[in-house]
């Protein structure tokens, strides 16, 4: 099974971008928008996972968690990804307490490697994906869809109480996830 953890957003979160990604949809039908059902934060990206691996990942990933305070986050700016070259991924960039985020990324990388999976090396830069590029889109749009997108943003600031391992299955119509497991991140 294809899997990953991620922060799933609340409720309020997912109302703001659903309204976002509506009327983002008309102008650019060049970007294959997500479906605001599956907005989310991700934190790992595992890959094919067999099933038996499952427990005792997720076993390691509860002990490897020190002391997990809730988190506000606060999704501010647009994130068109790579920053040069072919456009790929358009996103809301996260501010607010993003230096105990990259420690809890840290503590999940050291389970997941612990338990064989391939530390990621690229930097963490957080974010929401909102969109993928169908086709290639021209550097010269970069700036009015930063700007389309910035229409959206700030979006409200939300609470991470949680994070969770996601099963991930992929089909033509879009990804279809399946939450596996909860990591509470309050009370420790
Ligand atoms: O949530 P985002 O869009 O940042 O791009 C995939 C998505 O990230 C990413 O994992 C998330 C859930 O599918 N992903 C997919 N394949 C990947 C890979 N081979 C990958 N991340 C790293 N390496």
């Amino acid at each position: 099974m294809r899997l990953f953890l991620a922060i799933e957003l609340p409720e309020l979160s997912r109302h703001h971008f659903a309204v976002a990604l509506d009327n983002l949809r008309r102008p650019w039908t060049n970007i294959r928008w997500v479906n605001a059902a599956n907005l989310h934060l991700t934190l790992k990206f595992l890959g094919e996972v067999e099933d038996r691996a499952v427990a005792p990942l997720s076993d390691a990933i509860h002990q490897a968690l020190r002391s997990p305070e809730p988190l506000q986050l606060q999704p501010d700016h647009a994130e068109l990804l790579p920053p040069r070259g072919r456009l790929r991924v358009v996103a809301a960039g996260i501010s607010g307490e993003v230096e105990p985020l990259r420690m809890l990324v840290d503590q999940i990388e050291t389970a997941c490697t612990g338990c064989g999976f391939r530390r990621e090396h690229r930097p963490f830069r957080p974010h929401i994906t909102l969109g993928r590029t169908r086709v290639p889109v021209p550097s010269s749009s970069r700036g009015a869809l930063a700007n389309d997108l910035q229409a959206y943003l700030p979006a409200p600031s939300f609470t991470v109480t949680s994070f969770s391992l996601i099963e991930s299955h992929l089909g033509a119509g879009g990804s279809r996830y399946v939450r596996l497991a909860d990591f509470p991140l309050a009370g420790g």
